[in-house]
């Protein structure tokens, strides 16, 4: 079943999303998400002048090979730019077997290892009160876990708070980077103070999440995981850079607040040592970055062996094609957390239709062969890319910090 076409998609149907399109002799499409907030045209780039043209004529059904001549052909291993173009053809070529097949991918995985997938929401606020009515909205909607993030006192912009005209908190438009600013002395009282006024008026049946966003010491995030601990988090999510996995350790001396790290990884090798010395309970590797579903299964059954469970990042800046692609894995590994899920801002709807839904908490990719999305290209047209920064963060003295 030979490939006969690769194409590469930018349109901003509400936000960028960079999506791939391979074609087979006998008609088959599959559909990949190739999107890298920010820097989606690098990762274009990389498809159409180096993989689309060594992918016509290649046999659509080695999903394997094909994966391993892309990483080790490059020679140039890892990296965001390589590792999201390797994932969008990997997708791409599990949504054809699926198809072929005539059955979901998740069934080519093994079959549904439970019923649904929970999954979290965003609640947010400027205010501890505006907070308090959004995570209500949530569980209104039934949602059984809920990320809480508000604006700290005295800061401007704080990460993850959604503007009340709808659900994104980034990127900005522009042609230059938003600034914002983050003083760790101004949020490590307030974390506490979030925690407690949550729990008091929602009690402990729901479970809560946190995303530090990288931006603390590992000592900070040892007195803030510590500090937590009463209000049990589900976890506490990115508490410091990851490059250095080690530094995990000292954060580990201090508390027993579960941690999730990932969203920014390409590879088994980002994780290996936070897996392997348990540093961590919840790896959030994403399918679109982490080298598509042969890669994330790879990581997600090194996971298992160590006991650490899945929480895969599912923010709006994923396509609806990551998202159905997450579930199917989610659905069929042993070793599930929780699913983040954003949605996709309106008009994504007019160019990606999805088979997966999302109730009571519980996403399910649907039955339909592939990964269940179908990318409308002529409605992709009628959205053109629009350049957009992700924000840059510093410090109240001006000292550019970790976003
Ligand atoms: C999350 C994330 C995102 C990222 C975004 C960057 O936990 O959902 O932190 O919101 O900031 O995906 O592109
Ligand atoms: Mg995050």
């Amino acid at each position: 079943m030979k490939i006969t076409d690769a194409r590469v998609v930018v349109s901003c149907p509400g936000r960028n999303y960079v999506t791939l399109v391979i074609e087979t002799e006998d008609g088959v499409t599959g559909v990949g998400d190739a999107t890298l907030n920010g820097r989606e045209l690098a990762v274009a780039s990389y498809l159409e002048d180096h993989l689309c043209p060594l992918l016509k004529g290649r046999d659509a059904r080695r999903i394997e090979d094909t994966w391993q001549y892309l990483y080790k052909g490059a020679y140039w291993r890892r990296g965001p730019v390589t590792m999201t173009a390797i994932a969008a053809v990997d997708v791409a070529l599990w949504d054809i077997k699926g198809k072929v097949a005539g059955m979901p991918v998740y069934q080519l995985l093994g079959g549904a290892a439970r019923e649904g997938v929970m999954v979290y929401g965003h609640a947010s606020g400027d205010t501890l009160d505006e907070l308090s009515s959004d995570f209500q909205a949530h569980l209104d909607q039934g949602y059984k876990a809920v990320r809480i993030q508000a604006s700290v006192p005295g800061l401007d912009h704080t990460y993850g708070i959604a503007p009340s005209d709808g659900s994104v908190y980034e990127p900005a438009g522009g042609s230059r980077p938003q600034e914002d600013r983050w003083e760790t002395t101004a949020y490590i009282d307030f974390a506490p103070e979030m925690f407690a006024r949550i729990r008091k008026e929602f009690g402990y049946g729901v479970h809560v999440l946190h995303d530090l966003h990288h931006r603390l010491t590992p000592i900070e995030a040892g007195r803030i995981g510590r500090a937590l601990e009463p209000y049990r988090p589900f976890w506490i999510e990115d508490p410091t850079p990851a490059e250095d996995q080690s530094a995990f350790r000292l954060i580990r001396q201090h508390t027993t607040t579960p941690i999730a790290v990932g969203e920014v990884f390409n590879s088994i090798w980002d994780c290996q040592q936070l897996i392997t010395e348990r540093l961590i309970d919840y790896i959030r590797a994403s399918v679109s970055h982490a080298g598509g579903i042969t890669h994330l299964r790879r990581i997600f059954s090194l996971a298992d062996l160590y006991g650490v469970r899945s929480g895969s990042h599912g923010a709006g800046d994923l396509s609806p094609a990551s998202f159905a692609a997450a579930l199917h894995v989610d659905l069929s590994i042993p070793n599930l957390g929780i699913q983040e899920y954003m949605g996709h801002r309106s008009p994504a709807e007019e160019v990606f239709t999805s088979s997966y839904s999302v109730e009571d908490g519980h996403a399910h990719p649907g039955d339909a062969p592939g990964i269940g999305v179908e990318f409308d290209e002529e409605a992709a047209a009628r959205f053109p890319y629009e350049p957009r920064y992700l924000p840059i963060n510093r410090r109240l003295d001006g000292t550019v910090h970790d976003w």
